[in-house]
């Protein structure tokens, strides 16, 4: 199968580490929703990233259902999400709020970088700055309630989500999400860059450095 879409994209860099962690070979083409919109287009019309090309052809998009559907190829042999139901709630409530705080990082990156300033909406940007910063300050909680692993063996949807937004909102809107007023998440961050797994999809234009 055919991972599209670029690993500047937290949607797409964390359907690259779960399929690696599920054990799950795939190609990556790292085509731009932007730059090379009219590529993208020819593989899915809708212009979605991340977007994945099954084995059959048949074409995904929306990083959680891509991953919906990785797990069920996984199963039973392996998942990523807890089946003890305590421990799945906390793991969906993470990841609820992980990728809550990842779409209003994106709402600002694309008012500052799609818009020309005049035509910028101060109050809007207000408005998602200060959802943004709710969502990593109720993620944070969570991680200090209950660490997550970090281990290749170990490591959970919710510990994936959590770092690579982490990373993705470091990587952009540093001076927004500022890291000194947190511990937990860049503690789980650094823990989840050394992972191989992480360090095969790293966060930016390259492509995946694994698989066929
Ligand atoms: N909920 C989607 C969000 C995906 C998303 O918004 N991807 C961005 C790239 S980071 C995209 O495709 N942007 C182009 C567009 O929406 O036109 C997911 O989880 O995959």
């Amino acid at each position: 199968m055919q991972l599209i879409g670029m690993l500047d994209s937290p949607y797409v860099r964390r359907v690259a580490v779960s399929l690696q962690l599920l054990g799950l070979p795939f190609e990556h083409r790292s085509i731009s929703v932007f730059r090379t919109f009219e590529q993208f287009q020819q593989i899915n019309p809708v212009v979605k990233a991340p977007t994945l090309v099954c084995d059959d052809g048949t074409v995904l998009m929306d990083s959680t259902l891509i991953i919906d559907y990785a797990e069920s190829l996984a199963a039973p042999r392996k998942s990523l999400m807890p089946s003890d139901l305590a421990q799945r709630q906390h793991a969906l409530r993470v990841i609820g709020l992980a990728l809550a705080a990842c779409e209003k990082a994106v709402q600002i990156i694309y008012e500052r970088t799609l818009r020309p300033v005049e035509k910028q909406h101060q109050p809007w940007v207000a408005r998602v700055t200060g959802q943004l910063l709710a969502a990593c300050e109720a993620l944070e909680s969570e991680l200090v309630r209950r660490p997550l692993a970090a281990e290749s063996a170990t490591i959970d949807q919710a510990g994936v989500t959590a770092a690579v937004v982490w990373k993705f909102i470091q990587m952009t809107l540093a001076d927004t999400v500022r890291a000194p007023m947190f511990s937990a998440l860049p503690q789980l961050s650094a823990k989840a860059e050394q992972l191989a797994e992480f360090a095969a999809a790293p966060h930016g234009d390259s492509a995946y450095q694994g698989g066929s």
